[in-house]
């Protein structure tokens, strides 16, 4: 059996290996904060857009937000960091907590480890002192002083916020916390904290009921990392009423072994089934008895000793301290380190609220979902395009039309050609414009569209008429006087003076230009042409501009910031262990 001077040897040692390591980690922690700062004071140089949209007022509140969150990434360093001087006073020793619900015996669990029973002041030697410290005034006022019973309180209740410790041979620092019944958000983080610090954590509980749900929740709620935890079943015994010589007395006897077994595996696949302890699943636990082995001490009997536990209790902690002193020394720190990075990273809960400050994560996919959101008005912006230039083409041609249709009638009747290319643009800037603002504004409720006087059209529309020329044969006969054809007509000519006519069929080429019409479906599909070639790309780059007007600012300052959280990150992950 492992006996109490094996424990005390196994502590001394590691105490020595302890002693000969030197952890230099603590600046890594201000490495933190200063990092914090200097992003802090980088996103307080971001300027802010005199514009007065949606976006600058997004992206002004998100600036804003991180500024805040920055003010609670520096809180929760400086927690850490003041909390270090507490735990650097301890380098050289494994910080133990003792941790688990009121009346579970963690206090009577601590005064039997300290070795000042007086059946073990032999076997110790020396005394540890006990202090106590109040964790929640950290350094400002912490009072540090020693405790004048040089011993934990049995049946204390009192919910404060101060531990109490002792140190033993320089190598074992076993704090003692205050019962946590219920946790409610105001000391869960000071618990918290005390976990945080702690190299190894004891979670005590009682046979009567081990690790009971409430308990589980706590464990799980506290012991946020992998972080070296050993769980004691105290209590593991039963009053058993006895009479002897007549007199009914309360005897003390160890629970059976078989029970003791039974209870330790189901904490064991409590901690197994359980996701939020996945770290823990092979988790120890050990049944013990102060009461038990106070009893064996007083009564000088090895056997009830033995049956106690505490032993195979003493014999766990002697040899993992042993072993691995150095090693447990070293992961509470590197945990440390890692845990506030990754609550800067990943968020945290505020303490005492149940408000999530944001972290890099957070902000970074907020100023994504901006960005987004940005991206897909421009979208809509690029699209309407081809929903202004339809609809210019409806309205203003249905106009146009009549325009030059009445025009038309005018020319017809006068044969004079009339321009029109006033009347065309005047129709189409109205239209432009008029659409612009119009789709515009469905988009960007807040755009001020700033209307264009003339659109820039050259177009040249000469209303005319059309002429048609055509050339037709004419024929008709022609009567002329011919010769006398004959005696007869010879006489009649000569001497009656008769005159004799001949006809002739005459042709002829005759040229005639007719009005027909005027030019207005030249003039109409001109200025559908126009509106194709012309005015859509001039549409197109006018969109361009109010993207780059509206947006550009806001897509550059969340760009800029996006890429400080991304060295912000980088610099905090290289931190990292
Ligand atoms: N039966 C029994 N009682 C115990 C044992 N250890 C402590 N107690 C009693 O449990 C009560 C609470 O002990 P305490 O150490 O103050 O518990 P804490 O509130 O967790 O610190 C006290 O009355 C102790 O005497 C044990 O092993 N067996
Ligand atoms: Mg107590």
């Amino acid at each position: 059996m492992y006996s109490v001077e094996k424990f005390v040897k196994d502590i001394k040692l590691a105490g020595k290996k302890l002693d000969n390591f030197s952890k230099d980690i603590n600046s890594k922690e201000e490495d933190i904060k200063r990092i914090i700062e200097k992003f802090s004071n980088s996103i307080n140089l971001v300027k802010k857009s005199d514009d007065e949209n949606q976006f600058t007022l997004m992206l002004n509140q998100t600036l804003s937000k991180i500024k805040n969150d920055c003010s609670y990434w520096v809180r929760i360093a400086d927690e850490q960091i003041a909390g270090m001087e507490f735990i650097n006073k301890f380098d050289k020793s494994i910080v133990f907590v003792v941790f688990g619900n009121v009346n579970v015996g963690k206090s009577s669990v601590g005064n039997f480890i300290s070795g000042t029973l007086d059946e073990l002041k032999d076997i110790y030697v020396e005394q540890p002192k006990f202090y106590s410290y109040d964790f929640a005034e950290k350094n400002i006022n912490a009072k540090e002083e020693g405790l004048k019973s040089n011993s934990f309180k049995v049946n204390d209740i009192e919910e404060t916020t101060s531990i109490q410790y002792f140190t033993l041979f320089d190598s074992l620092t076993w704090v003692d916390t205050p019962g946590i019944h219920s946790i409610n958000s105001e000391n869960e983080a000071l618990a918290k904290e005390y976990v945080n610090f702690a190299d190894m954590v004891l979670f005590v509980t009682s046979s009567s009921s081990p690790v009971k749900q409430d308990e589980l929740v706590e464990i799980s709620r506290l012991i946020e990392d992998k972080k070296p935890l050993l769980i004691v079943i105290n209590k593991s015994d039963i009053s058993k009423a006895e009479s002897i010589d007549g007199k009914v007395i309360c005897n003390l006897i160890p629970k059976s072994n078989e029970d003791r077994r039974k209870q330790e595996q189901m904490v064991r696949d409590l901690f197994k089934d359980n996701d939020k302890l996945s770290f823990a699943q092979s988790v120890d636990s050990t049944s013990i008895s102060v009461k038990l082995a106070e009893k064996g001490l007083k009564e000088k009997s090895e056997d009830i000793f033995n049956d106690s536990g505490l032993p195979i209790f003493y014999e766990k902690l002697g040899e993992t301290l042993k072993q691995n002193a150095i090693e447990i020394k070293q992961k509470a720190p590197k945990d440390r380190v890692n845990s506030l990075i990754n609550r800067l990273i990943n968020g945290f809960m505020e303490a005492g609220n149940s408000t999530k400050i944001y972290g890099i994560v957070d902000i970074k996919s907020n100023l994504l979902v901006l960005v987004d959101e940005i991206d897909s008005k421009i979208e809509a912006i690029n699209s309407l395009e081809q929903k202004i230039l339809k609809s210019v083409k409806e309205k203003a041609m249905l106009e146009i039309d009549i325009v030059v249709h009445k025009i038309g009638m005018k020319v017809q009747n006068s044969g004079e050609d009339v321009d029109v290319h006033r009347e065309i643009i005047d129709t189409l800037t109205k239209h432009f414009n008029e659409q612009m603002r119009q789709k515009i504004a469905a988009v960007l409720e807040d755009y001020k569209y700033k209307e264009i006087q003339e659109v820039g059209i050259n177009i040249e529309a000469n209303l005319s008429v059309i002429k048609e020329t055509t050339t037709y044969t004419s024929y008709h006969i022609e009567e002329y006087d011919r010769a006398p054809n004959g005696l007869v007509e010879w006489v009649g000519k000569n001497i009656f003076k008769k005159n004799y006519k001949g006809y002739e069929t005459v042709s002829e080429e005759i040229t005639k230009t007719d009005i027909v019409g005027v030019n207005s479906s030249d003039v109409i599909k001109k200025v559908d042409s126009y509106l194709e070639e012309e005015l859509r790309p001039f549409l197109k780059s006018n969109l361009e501009k109010i993207v780059s007007e509206y947006f550009e600012i806001e897509r550059e300052t969340i760009k800029n910031i996006i890429a400080k959280i991304d060295k912000l990150e980088r610099e905090l992950d290289e931190i990292k262990f």
